[in-house]
């Protein structure tokens, strides 16, 4: 995302229904419509007198969180890090099943042990989450994959948690983005979250 403040959410690029019954209409109008908007709103009212934003994109604000003023630091890095995350979130996400090309479930072989077992790993982070967060997958400076999670609205650019790379495959684990569905159940929306994946935009961010 090349946007600078002022920051506005793009179009998504399906209707609230396609990623039914995955996940459920009125969840995806909610989710984006408030949920991400409200993250866009606190985030231009953070940077509207903070010199610092101007000219800085998403990624350059959330790399150097900590140099972001004191003032304005952790609504930059709490709706910073939700507009990050939502607008990533969004474009990972397709109607209907997609398939990984050969030579990505390849490098998921060689660098995470097989495609059962990073389906998994992905699953536990996610599941594992204690509270409000999201599980992903990065790319990590070395050019390797990696899985983690992290609380809240931090993401792997921020120097905070224990996962640091580029993110190319993102879970939101807030109860706003299943509970309406599935309740409790967090464990049956990760499962369906498999099936709403569109690996072409994943390959893409890791190959880039
Ligand atoms: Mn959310």
């Amino acid at each position: 995302m090349q946007q600078v403040y002022p920051f506005s959410q793009q179009p998504l690029p399906y209707t609230y229904d396609a990623l039914a019954p995955h996940i459920d209409t009125r969840t995806m109008e909610i989710h984006f419509t408030k949920h991400h908007a409200a993250y866009i709103i606190n985030l231009n009212k953070a940077c509207a007198d903070t010199p610092y934003c101007a000219g800085k994109t998403l990624e350059q604000l959330m790399e150097n969180i900590e140099a972001v003023p004191t003032a304005v630091r952790t609504a930059v890095r709490n709706h910073g890090g939700g507009h990050y995350n939502h607008s990533l979130f969004w474009q990972l996400l397709q109607k209907g099943v997609s398939t990984p090309s050969e030579a990505f479930k390849q490098r998921v072989n060689d660098q995470l042990g097989g495609w059962e077992k990073f389906k998994e790993q992905f699953n536990a982070q996610a599941k594992g989450v204690f509270g409000s967060g999201w599980a992903w997958l990065v790319k990590k400076p070395d050019g390797t994959l990696a899985l983690g999670s992290t609380h809240n609205q931090d993401n792997p650019l921020m120097p905070y948690g224990d996962i640091k790379g580029k993110p190319v495959l993102a879970l939101d684990v807030w109860e706003h983005a299943y509970y309406l569905h599935y309740q409790n159940r967090r464990a049956d929306y990760v499962e369906a979250f498999w099936n709403v994946i569109n690996w072409a935009v994943v390959e893409q961010l890791v190959n880039n």
